[in-house]
Order: structure tokens, then C-alpha cells, then sequence
């Protein structure tokens, strides 16, 4: 079926437990019910970026308090790996506040860090940037399962967040890291002031991706001092709610990830969004410049969400 922006609003603006019953139904036919996938994130490249995305604190045309850092040394790189591996992490995802790839020693030093994670046992996941097919086939060579490379929000609103490139070059890497074979890891910010509408063709273009995105991370706008969206009000949680329901519904193989801005969420709010559709989180201390929540309290999460030791426990253990 082919959505539609319009009929993309119908399934936004449905009763809640009509839209939660909805995506359960079609997420169970897709997922193990209770798996949560949990991803780490580490930050291989960090701030001083040429492009000026307005909800970034890692732009070089705002000025925000943080530690540039150049790319990642190898064994710090692989350090990184391993722990997220013994805490537990399944997927393992690499971010470079990088226009574009460039050839020669940026992309040596991705391929190799791609084959270590993958020796490890994790899936490998990054996000540098514009790359070209041919990059794309290195790193498919190298063994990486997905590529990050969000949309962020509608086409029109993304003239508004972003002046120095073009939706549509976001999507020629899309369309390349397709092409090599490798997954594609794609879907935005929610809370940057953008309209329902404009929720709804963001969903529309992601949905008619061809093939459809295999994860689709949904973050809620981190504001972050020293950007231009430093005060934007932040997201309801029932939106995102909403937003991860709609997603499963219309993208019923994806991985739906509860991504950046979970912090500010309460355990029934983040509860709810699981419940909604979404499968995974990303897990650890730190996102790629901002905090996230505590790695303890995510694995209370994950334990609250599949217990199946409930009789056993006394209640005000819950
Ligand atoms: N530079 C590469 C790019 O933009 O494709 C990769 C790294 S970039 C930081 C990855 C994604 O992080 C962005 O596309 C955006 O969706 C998300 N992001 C960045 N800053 C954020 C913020 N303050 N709140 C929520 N998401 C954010
Ligand atoms: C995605 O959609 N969210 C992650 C990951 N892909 C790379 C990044 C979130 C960044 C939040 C702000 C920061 O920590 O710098
Ligand atoms: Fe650079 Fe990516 Fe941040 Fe945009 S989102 S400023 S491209 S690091």
C-alpha cells in the first residue's frame, strides 16, 4: 500500500489504545514480543562540523561548550567495543560529526574499526555523513550491517533546520548505502518545532523508501546551550508515543529505536513507548556529546518491561 501524508495523520490522530492496539498487533507478527535490542554509541569524531543543523551541538557555526576531539585512537576505539559488549549491548554504533567521508585515512580507520566490532560479535553500525556508493561497498566489504543517515524531519521543515546541504542529498547517500547492500538506519528529531504535518510526510518519505529502513531511530530534540534551539519546548511524551506507534504500523520490519531526549522521559512514559512499537534504545552512559540515561535504571527499564518473575518478587519491588 502506498501512504500518504493523509492517511499517514488518520493513523497519528486515532484514539490511543485503538493506535496501541494497532501496532501491537502488527509488531508481534514481525518481532519476538519483549525483545529490545540495546545499542551503544560512541562518538569517533567529535565537533568543529561545516554543516549547520540547528539542533547540533557538534556545528562549527554556533557556539557551544565542548570538547572537539579528533578521530578516535583505535585501541580507545576497540576499548570502547568490548565494554559495550560485557554490558550487554548488542549493536554498536559509530558517529562522526563529518560532512562526508573522505577516502584515504578517514575511511581506512572506519574499516578498520567496522571489522574490529564486528570480531567482537556486535552488529556495527556508523554514521560519518554524505558517503558515495563506492565508499558504501568498502564498508559493506568490511562487514557493516547498517548505516545511520537521518532524514530529521519533512522535506519543507528541513530547509528551516539546515541551509549548508539538501534533502535530497541525504537522500542519494541513503539511496547508495542501499545499493551496497548494507541496512539503512534512518529517521529524525522530534520537538524542533515542527508541525504534525510535517511528522506525517517525514514518516511518508521513510515509508516509501525503497527498501524500507531497517531501523528507524526516533530521537526527541536534545537542546543543547549554545544551538539555535537552545529553548525549544521539549516534546510530550504521548507524542512520541504516537509517533513510535505510527511508525511500526506504517514500517512493520523495522527496528524502531527510542533514541536521544529518553532521559527526560519518566519509566511509564518510556514504558509506553515499548509497548507502542518501539524495540530498542540506546544504551550507555553518554550519546555522542550529550548524556544519556543511567545504564542501571535501563536495565531496571528492560526488567520492568519483559519481568517474567512477577510472582516471585515482592510488589514493592516493581
Ligand atoms: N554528521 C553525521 C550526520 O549528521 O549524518 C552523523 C552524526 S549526527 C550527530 C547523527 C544524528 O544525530 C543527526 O542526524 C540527528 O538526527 C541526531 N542529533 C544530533 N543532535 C541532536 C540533538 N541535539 N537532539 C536529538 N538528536 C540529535
Ligand atoms: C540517531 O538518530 N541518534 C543518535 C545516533 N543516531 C547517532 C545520535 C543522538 C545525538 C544526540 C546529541 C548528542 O549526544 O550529541
Ligand atoms: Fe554535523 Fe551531523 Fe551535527 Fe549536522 S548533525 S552538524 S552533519 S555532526
Amino acid at each position: 500500500m502506498k501512504y500518504t501524508k493523509e492517511n499517514i495523520l488518520e493513523i497519528l490522530n486515532l484514539p490511543l489504545s485503538d493506535l496501541i492496539y494497532k501496532s501491537q498487533k502488527i509488531h508481534r507478527e514481525h518481532f519476538k514480543k519483549n525483545d529490545v535490542q540495546l545499542a551503544s554509541l560512541v562518538s569517533i569524531k567529535t565537533g568543529s562540523c561545516p554543516e549547520d543543523c540547528k539542533y547540533c551541538p557538534q556545528s562549527a557555526h554556533f557556539n557551544v561548550d565542548l570538547k572537539k576531539e579528533k578521530l578516535i585512537d583505535f585501541d580507545e576505539l576497540k576499548k570502547a567495543a568490548h565494554k559495550a559488549k560485557e554490558n550487554g549491548a548488542n549493536r554498536f554504533c559509530m558517529g562522526a560529526a563529518w560532512k562526508k567521508l573522505n577516502d584515504g585515512t578517514q575511511l581506512n580507520a572506519v574499516l578498520e574499526m567496522v571489522k574490529e566490532v564486528k570480531s567482537i560479535g556486535l552488529e556495527a553500525c556508523v554514521t560519518l555523513g554524505s558517503i558515495s556508493l563506492e565508499q558504501a561497498k568498502k564498508l559493506k566489504e568490511a562487514g557493516l550491517d547498517a548505516y545511520n543517515h537521518n532524514i530529521d524531519t519533512s522535506p519543507d521543515f528541513y530547509k528551516k533546520i539546515i541551509t549548508t546541504r539538501t534533502f535530497s542529498q541525504r537522500l542519494e547517500t541513503i539511496q547508495n548505502v542501499s545499493e551496497a547492500g548494507i541496512s539503512v538506519c534512518s529517521g529524525g528529531i522530534l520537538g524542533m518545532g515542527e508541525t504534525w504535518e510535517d511528522r506525517a510526510e517525514m514518516l511518508e518519505v521513510l515509508v516509501n523508501l525503497d527498501p524500507q529502513p531497517e531501523s528507524v531511530p526516533l530521537n526527541a530534540l536534545v537542546p543543547v546551550k549554545g544551538t539555535p534551539l537552545e529553548n525549544q519546548t521539549p516534546i510530550q511524551p504521548l507524542e512520541m508515543v504516537r509517533m513510535v506507534a505510527t511508525t511500526r504500523i506504517l514500517i512493520p520490519k523495522a527496528r524502531v529505536r527510542l533514541s536521544a531526549g529518553r532521559k527526560n522521559f519518566s519509566t511509564e512514559a518510556q514504558l509506553l513507548c515499548l509497548i507502542a512499537g518501539a524495540n530498542s534504545i540506546f544504551y550507555g552512559d553518554s550519546l555522542l556529546t550529550t548524556k544519556n540515561n543511567e545504564m542501571e535504571d535501563d536495565r531496571k527499564l528492560i526488567s520492568q518491561f519483559s519481568k517474567k518473575d512477577l510472582l516471585k518478587s515482592n510488589n514493592s519491588h516493581l
